[in-house]
């Protein structure tokens, strides 16, 4: 348990670190070190990469004595999703040469390698820049990849809302060079002293995260961030920003301070203010932020500690620009922008969906070789979605044929082909890369939704537009609590099962289930499902079905780890009803 007054010890690595340096560079160039030092392991976060091993091979290493399978999983930014055909062929020849040959598309339109040796580090980091990307700020305590709406594509507010999101991700990238003389130039300037003059030489207490969106438009689940950014639109024109803060979906069972949580309304600003709003919140969180226990510093629990009335007085304190009131929303809706859409005149673009995020060849499906394929013979850009997919743009209608042609050629699914429970549904990496995994999720999601799939035609419920998300740890990395259904991992094979957000992504679920086995998970879902399917009102998802029918009149914005451990089973019981006794609620 971290000591009040005590800083966190990550805190004085960052502030010894030389601004990011410490010993990356001499672990780095000498063959006998297999693992970096725990110093050098919170720095390595700031430059993009984790180093991780193989969880699968841990027992029987140990048995021959072996110490762990040591690799790193490397995170490469893309503000908005945006890579060209060039870019994304480098990516995918990186993750032959240097990764274990798959490519992980984010929950935050980013792109992570998994496998990479600590010998290739270096040489896959020059690379992803050679490609005009970069790893820096990718991961650590500064602001991550800013997330945009995918699409409309050339709307001219979508244009701008995207340009804002390349703004911020420019603003309040690192001054460090330490990332250029580690990565790209060698032991030249490993010594050069310069100033990092936002971020100071210990950065911000944790890592930040930002969002662009348009109001109604969910695309990116703006509320599960420490800042969004929310476009208002009026007489056709963007006339400036609604601000956020405070949203965060890690928390870890059992702690009742550590919490999941929407984010809190705080102002509006002119489009010309954006980005130097989220400025301002950063330098909040970077002043007055929790240093000591790192479980309590994103913003978050900052903006608990001091009210959300006091944040927004030192909000204001700070702006150097016009304040003005929050301007009320429309209904939030969510979009996944798969399949066939018009981009402008002559030109379309086509959303593929990737299971998971992992673009891989399987013998039963060659997506890497597919998308290869299509990125060099049609040349289109890519963008990548929050959702863990991918849209090909810039297509003629000849071009939509080829690529059609081309997927199916390669076994990969066309939209038609998909069920809405899949489609809808988001799983971590978790086993064996994530060190933080307690239970399975990427490697498990696949089968179980083809449970649900079964099940759902069963009960006719193929055309529901429901979102299931699963986690390996109650970190959150699958966005689970906002989904209408998450399994969160407890331990091996066990998860809580949480019912009650939606596609929308704007109110929390709730403990529905404790410590259910994988499965049991539909046995235990079942009544809830069945009535579901008996009384459901026209276009009513599972999590607004479950909000009815429990009177959830107030929906829930927080979800605590305390919440999560001790719900008694007589408490359990009241929201896990029959399913007769959810049919007299229904009928009431
Ligand atoms: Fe995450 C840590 C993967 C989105 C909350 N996350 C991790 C690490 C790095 C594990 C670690 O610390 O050792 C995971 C790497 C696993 C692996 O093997 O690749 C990891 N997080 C991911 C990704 C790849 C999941 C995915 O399915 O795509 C996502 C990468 C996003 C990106 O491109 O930047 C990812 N992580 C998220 C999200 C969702 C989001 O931001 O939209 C969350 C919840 C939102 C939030 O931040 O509150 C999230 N990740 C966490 C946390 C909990 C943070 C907290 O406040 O307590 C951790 C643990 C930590 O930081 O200590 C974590
Ligand atoms: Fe790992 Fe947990 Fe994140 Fe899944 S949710 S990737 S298990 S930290």
């Amino acid at each position: 348990m971290a000591k009040k007054d005590e800083l966190s010890p990550v805190e004085a690595i960052k502030a010894e670190s030389n601004l990011l340096r410490g010993t990356i560079h001499q672990a780095l160039n000498d063959p006998q070190v297999e693992s970096l030092s725990s110093n050098d392991l919170n720095l390595l976060k700031f430059h993009g990469s984790y180093e991780q091993d193989d969880r699968d091979l841990r027992q029987s290493r140990r048995a021959e004595g072996l110490g762990k399978a040591y690799s790193y999983m490397i995170r490469v930014v893309i503000p908005a999703g945006r890579l060209t055909a060039r870019q994304y062929l480098d990516l995918d020849q990186m993750a032959d040469r240097y990764a274990n040959g798959t490519i992980r598309l984010t929950t935050r339109q980013a792109i992570q390698y998994h496998g990479v040796l600590k010998g290739d580090l270096r040489q896959t980091i020059r690379e992803i820049n050679e490609s005009l990307l970069t790893t820096l700020a990718a991961c650590g305590d500064v602001c991550r990849n800013v997330m945009a709406t995918a699409a409309p594509i050339e709307s001219p507010i979508y244009q701008q809302i995207r340009q804002t999101a390349y703004e911020l991700a420019v603003e309040l990238k690192p001054a460090t060079k330490a990332y250029f003389e580690i990565w790209i130039d060698g032991e030249s300037q490993v010594n050069t002293q310069e100033d990092e003059p936002f971020y100071g030489s210990t950065y911000l207490p944790r890592k930040f995260k930002v969002g662009v969106t348009v109001a109604g438009d969910n695309q990116i689940d703006v509320f599960s961030y420490d800042t969004g950014l929310i476009g208002i639109i009026e007489n056709d024109q963007l006339i400036g920003y609604n601000l956020v803060a405070g949203g965060g979906l890690g928390m870890s069972h059992g702690r009742a301070n550590t919490f999941a949580q929407i984010a809190s309304k705080i102002c509006f600003v002119d489009v010309a203010d954006a980005v130097a709003a989220v400025r301002v919140i950063a330098s909040i969180y970077r002043d007055l932020g929790n240093r000591n226990d790192r479980k309590q510093a994103r913003l978050k629990y900052l903006v608990d500690t001091m009210g959300e009335e006091n944040f927004i007085a030192e909000f204001k304190r700070r702006a150097e620009f016009p304040v003005s009131s929050w301007k009320e929303l429309p209904a939030w809706e969510n979009q996944d922008w798969l399949g066939l859409h018009p981009q402008s005149h002559e030109r379309w673009f086509y959303g593929v969906f990737v299971e998971n995020g992992r673009i891989k060849d399987t013998d039963s499906m060659q997506m890497k070789a597919a998308f290869r394929q299509i990125a060099e013979e049609i040349g289109c850009p890519i963008i990548l979605t929050a959702q863990q997919s991918l849209l090909f743009h810039d297509l003629t209608i000849d071009q939509v044929e080829r690529l059609k042609v081309i997927l199916r050629q390669h076994q990969v699914p066309l939209l038609e082909q998909i069920s809405n429970v899949r489609r809808y549904s988001m799983a971590c990496p978790a086993m064996p890369t994530c060190g933080l995994a307690v239970a399975e999720s990427e490697r498990a999601a696949p089968e179980l939704l083809t449970q649900f799939e079964q099940h759902f035609a069963h009960l006719g419920l193929a055309d529901a537009q429901l979102t299931v998300r699963m986690t390996g740890c109650p970190n959150g990395c699958a966005r689970p609590y906002t989904a209408d259904i998450a399994l969160v991992g407890r331990r091996p094979g066990i998860y809580h099962l949480f019912v009650g957000g939606r596609l929308a992504g704007d109110r929390m679920a709730d403990l529905y289930a404790a410590d259910v086995p994988l499965e049991q998970v539909l046995e235990v879902l079942n009544p809830l499902l069945a009535a579901y399917a008996q009384s459901r009102r026209t276009s009513e998802g599972l999590g607004d079905f479950y909000q009815r029918v429990f009177e959830r009149s107030h929906p829930c914005h927080r979800l605590t780890g305390k919440e999560t451990e001790t719900r008694t089973d007589a408490e359990l019981q009241l929201v896990q009803l029959t399913g007769p006794e959810i049919s007299k609620k229904v009928e009431l």
